[in-house]
């Protein structure tokens, strides 16, 4: 835990294929956000893969990324390696719906940003929607292409995508400070004993968050929610910049930079972490604002000799 109650302030990245549709399905804005668009407009899995064959972010920059990370304070950073659309942002050798083989992009995301992050000293770490796969049918969450939860064979895609590509991301990517998993529909104690014991057995030293299905190393706060008062364990809040996680073409009400830094300091005086996410483009740039807005909470720290 040393290095995570040390860090304090962490990036959180939501990219993947939600950030083409942007917030806008044919032609029409889906509320809520971003990167939940296939599921609030019930877009069909044959249709919404399509959005792979577009996938190219030329202007994606693991290195501009990391230093802009480093140049806000922050200590680690964290991206979607898969969110609930099922869509890896690495080469898997377990589903070819992923970056290096389903888009004409052919780069490994995860693998950049791993590279860049130990180059300028950084700890990196993967988010991983163990439970909802909108894509698979067995999957959590896609009852429009698949029908309801209950009559799925979950275990069925557990075993066969999502321990197998959690291995993979324990494998080939370096050390891992943690793996932050999400919604945990369905993951009973038993359901998150192999992921652990992966993680255990493969990265002794990798942390697991607090949404896994079984107790993790720290508790995760609900999206955007600081705690009122001292919590006794180890804690984070993840939190966005807008009202979205992935890009959203039309949520431009940034938080400012005081916003940002009263924010980190009530929640480093409490003891917590702030894991702040940015939503890159499709083109592969983080917004301008955002990165505007946390170099000045970079500025902050330094002028008050805390980074
Ligand atoms: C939520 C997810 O459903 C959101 O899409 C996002 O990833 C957030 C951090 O966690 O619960």
């Amino acid at each position: 835990m040393q290095w995570f109650r040390e860090a304090k302030f962490g990036l959180f990245i939501h990219w993947g294929l939600y950030a083409i549709p942007a917030g806008e399905w044919k032609g029409k804005p889906v509320p809520g956000i971003g990167e939940w668009i296939m599921n609030r407009a019930k877009i069909p899995v044959g249709e919404y893969e399509q959005l792979a064959t577009q996938f190219n972010p030329v202007k994606f920059n693991a290195e501009e990324w990391v230093k802009m990370a480093k140049d806000a304070g922050m200590k680690y950073v964290v991206i979607t390696s898969k969110h609930h659309d099922g869509f890896a942002m690495y080469q898997s050798a377990v589903s070819k719906y992923n970056v290096v083989d389903a888009t004409p992009f052919k780069r490994d995301v995860v693998k950049e940003l791993a590279l860049a992050c130990a180059k300028h000293g950084l700890k990196f770490g993967v988010y991983y929607s163990q439970a909802q796969d909108w894509h698979e049918k067995n999957g959590a969450g896609n009852s429009w292409d698949f029908g309801p939860d209950p009559q799925k064979d979950f275990d069925q895609y557990l075993r066969d995508k999502a321990l197998p590509q959690l291995k993979e991301l324990m494998s080939n990517y370096g050390p891992m400070c943690l793996v932050w998993f999400d919604t945990p529909r369905m993951m009973t104690k038993e359901r998150s004993q192999p992921f652990i014991d992966a993680i255990h057995q493969m990265q002794p030293a990798c942390l697991i968050d607090g949404r896994l299905g079984a107790s993790g190393d720290y508790r995760s706060m609900g999206d955007n929610v600081i705690p009122g008062t001292v919590v006794k364990e180890d804690w984070e809040v993840p939190a966005t910049l807008n009202h979205t996680w992935g890009f959203k073409k039309d949520d431009n009400d940034w938080k400012t930079t005081p916003d940002l830094t009263f924010k980190l300091v009530d929640i480093v005086s409490k003891g917590g972490n702030y894991l702040l996410n940015v939503g890159p483009t499709a083109e592969g740039v983080i917004p301008q604002p955002s990165q505007d807005n946390l170099r000045g909470v970079g500025k902050w720290l330094k002028v008050n000799g805390e980074s």
